[in-house]
């Protein structure tokens, strides 16, 4: 048909192959190429059925997403997949999908129309629209509800999670799994169906799954308190939601119209544009200029890890979790039955919320060895160190790793702050040290910096990367500069939230405007969960370096001096009750009142329009400098970082491309303003007044980057 879509024959049926890797997107072509084949087939008589299938590793895994950003910016005019899926379903002959890897998106929609659908029992479906910010607009929200019932099809278009193939037979989507070799078994399907002479069936005319109002009114009703928790802030997921209900009370085509207008919504949006941003960003990041893809990777066949306390303990469940041996080391029996009693009723948590069974459970934990002395390190492959943050430990622990691993083993540390490369200078091989800087709860979190020392060798960063995503993680490169990209940023961050409530606003009017803006939990609760005493012991270690006469933070300290170290003390900025719940605590309102007042600071009322500029323009213009001294390779790596760990919106985009939305000019002249009320530490970044000053973007600045780095 063209070469992106090939039309073969097996005897009587024919066999359509969509051959556009890696994912066999529906980019321009695509569609064009299986409407030739269609037309081919009702002109060839000697054809009775036709299969569609994917070459490579997957069918069809939906729109060409690159597309889209050509349609918002006005390059391209959005065209509609609607007539080819009507070809389809009115071809007289048979037309059966058969499915491999994944069928998502608009891959599902042309499978949809087809006449009957097989799968391989490793095949995923779903609608994910949703995580890109658009909605089905391929006609998925109107024939996903005829063939899988309502209940499944507002639940799949609105949450974006795939199904199983065994999932979507007991759901009536797909017709049969297919074990043992896709084509044949298709094939055979194909021959019995032409065997049985049927009409082939229209799902645009089946209405049996549809329901009526009173049986739909509560799916609906449930699917948007779902939606409203899990989805909270979005769009797309109600969007969704109200396209699904249209196929209930609507006729086929109406039904496809009001799926259209809203479409058109969400992709206009820039809850989309941000998404779509964080989708390519995710990609984005495992490309490191100076590392070609071709760098030999040695594979990490066993770990260990040194300290099990809350962040070894989860990272060793990592390690479980992607199935590694991970040896985890203590100092004594006490401490390390704690951390392991601790692992055990975390999987225990996850076995009872239904997560995995026993039997996985007990399979992690068979992975997990405890230990009490470096015995056995020489085979591990790879060991992380997450004893406590202080130097002199740190070294200590390096010191003796150098002694004990081979020397092809890869040493990590988990420091969230300190100096890698003095760090690795306690080895004698510093190009074997690495930065790998887990978020709490280690097992949970996507996020892992990976940073980069003077001496660490491409080798060991390529395994890094490798590795980050062998354990289901987005593995993002920084440079190695205090607090990396991440803490960095935060310390502004949580610098301002403090100094908000000095100046006035109450401790819960700051983390819920933040909270509000779309962040998973407000700064002041964050820290609270965190522990307050991390940061105090960090600034206690590099309170000699701060410049004098800076502002500084009054409160925390003052808690931490306190004992109020937050929840695992029960009382932090707030106070909690036995089920950690957080109560506003008038005994931390009058402290700030009275460290206020003894510092002269005078209180005024403040919006949460305030409270989201200070505190997300400290991220952006921190972000900006970092970008700008080259600790992170792009702005979207920062976006990145900021989402997985730090529970920034995503679809905000992270804090540089919300920065990009919101405009740099408009930015950079709060920043300037907070620069002359709030000083010195409102410094604006070069870098952004630069960008702001020519009317850029920070992806433009990415964009510029990426084609130096390709030169
Ligand atoms: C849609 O369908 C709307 C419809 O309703 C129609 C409306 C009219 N387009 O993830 P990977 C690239 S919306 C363009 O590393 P994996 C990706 O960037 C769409 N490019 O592989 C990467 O490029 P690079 C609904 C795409 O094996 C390379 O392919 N569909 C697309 O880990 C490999 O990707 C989705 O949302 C795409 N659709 O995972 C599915 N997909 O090498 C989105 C991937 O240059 N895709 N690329 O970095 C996925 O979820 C995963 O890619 C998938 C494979 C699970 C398929």
């Amino acid at each position: 048909m063209n070469e992106l879509v090939l039309l073969n024959k097996d005897g009587e049926i024919g066999i359509i192959t969509v051959n556009n890797p890696p994912v066999n997107a529906l980019s321009p072509g695509v569609p064009e190429g299986i409407g030739a084949a269609i037309e081919a087939i009702l002109g060839d008589d000697q054809i009775k059925a036709a299969v569609l299938i994917g070459s490579g590793r997957t069918f069809i895994a939906g729109a060409d997403i690159r597309e889209f950003g050509k349609v918002t910016s006005g390059e391209k005019r959005g065209g509609s997949l609607l007539p080819l899926l009507l070809a389809i379903e009115d071809c007289p002959k048979p037309v059966i999908a058969a499915i491999h890897g994944t069928a998502f998106g608009g891959g599902l929609e042309v499978a949809m129309p087809c006449h009957y659908r097989v799968a391989v029992p490793a095949a995923q479906l779903g609608q994910p629209e949703v995580k890109l910010g658009i909605i089905p607009g391929a006609a998925g929200t109107q024939r996903l509800p005829r063939l899988a019932g309502v209940a499944k099809a507002v639940e799949m278009c609105a949450l974006g999670e795939p199904i199983t193939a065994g999932e979507a037979l007991a759901c009536g989507l797909i017709d049969k799994l297919i074990e043992g070799d896709l084509l044949t078994g298709a094939i055979t399907f194909a021959r019995e169906i032409v065997a049985k002479g049927e009409r082939p069936p229209k799902i645009r005319e089946r209405d049996e799954q549809l329901g009526d109002e009173q049986a739909n009114a509560p799916i609906f009703a449930a699917a948007r308190a779902q939606a409203g928790k899990a989805k909270r802030g979005q769009t797309a997921p109600l969007a969704a939601i109200e396209a699904v209900e249209a196929a209930t009370e609507l006729p086929f085509e109406e039904g496809c119209r009001r799926e259209a207008e809203l479409f058109r919504e969400c992709l206009f949006s820039d809850q989309s544009k941000a998404l779509i941003h964080v989708f390519f960003g995710e990609r984005e990041v495992a490309k490191i200029p100076d590392i070609p893809k071709a760098t030999p990777v040695t594979e990490v066949r066993s770990a260990a890890v040194v300290g099990a306390g809350t962040m070894g303990g989860g990272i060793a469940m990592a390690y479980a979790n992607a199935g590694i041996p991970v040896l985890l080391k203590e100092v004594s029996q006490e401490v390390i039955d704690r951390g392991l009693a601790t692992i055990k009723k975390n999987y225990a948590n996850s076995v009872k919320k239904g997560r995995f069974s026993q039997e996985v459970m007990e399979e992690r934990m068979a992975l997990i060895r405890p230990t009490l002395s470096y015995d056995d390190f020489g085979e591990a492959d790879i060991v992380v160190e997450a004893v406590f943050e202080g130097m002199a430990l740190k070294k200590q622990v390096f010191a003796e790793l150098d002694r004990v691993c081979k020397p092809a083993a890869i040493l990590a540390s988990n420091t969230s702050t300190l100096n890698i490369d003095e760090i690795a200078a306690a080895t004698s091989r510093p190009q074997m040290v690495i930065g790998h800087h887990f978020f709490s709860p280690a097992n949970v979190m996507r996020l892992l910096e990976i940073v980069r020392g003077k001496a660490t060798a491409k080798e060991v960063i390529a395994a890094s990367m490798a590795l980050a995503k062998r354990l289901g993680k987005v593995g993002v490169l920084v440079g190695n500069c205090r607090g990396f990209v991440g803490n960095r940023m935060i310390a502004q961050y949580g610098r301002e939230a403090q100094f908000l409530v000095e100046e006035g606003a109450k401790v819960e009017a700051v983390d819920s405007a933040l909270y509000d803006f779309g962040m998973a939990m407000g700064p002041l609760a964050m820290g609270d969960l965190a522990g307050l005493d991390v940061g105090w012991r960090i600034r206690k270690e590099y309170r000699h370096l701060e410049p004098p006469g800076i502002r500084r933070p009054l409160v925390a300290d003052r808690l931490c001096e306190m004992g109020r170290y937050g929840q695992k003390t029960g009382a932090g900025w707030y106070r909690y009750d036995e089920q950690r719940r957080t109560i506003p605590d008038p005994e931390v309102e009058k402290l700030i009142a009275q460290l206020a007042e003894e510092n002269g600071i005078v209180r005024r009322p403040i919006g949460p329009e305030e409270i989201v500029a200070r505190t997300i323009y400290a991220l952006v213009n921190e972000g900006a400098k970092i970008l700008e001294e080259g600790f992170a390779l792009r702005a979207v790596d920062i976006d990145v970082i900021y989402i997985n760990g730090y529970g920034f919106p995503a679809w905000r985009g992270g804090p540089m491309c919300y920065a990009d939305t919101v405009g740099l000019k408009k930015v950079y002249d709060h920043i300037l303003q907070f620069h002359e009320r709030h000083g010195e530490l409102w410094q604006p970044a070069p870098l952004l007044k630069q960008l702001a000053e020519e009317g850029k973007t920070f992806a433009a600045f990415d964009q510029e980057k990426g084609k130096g780095a390709a030169a």
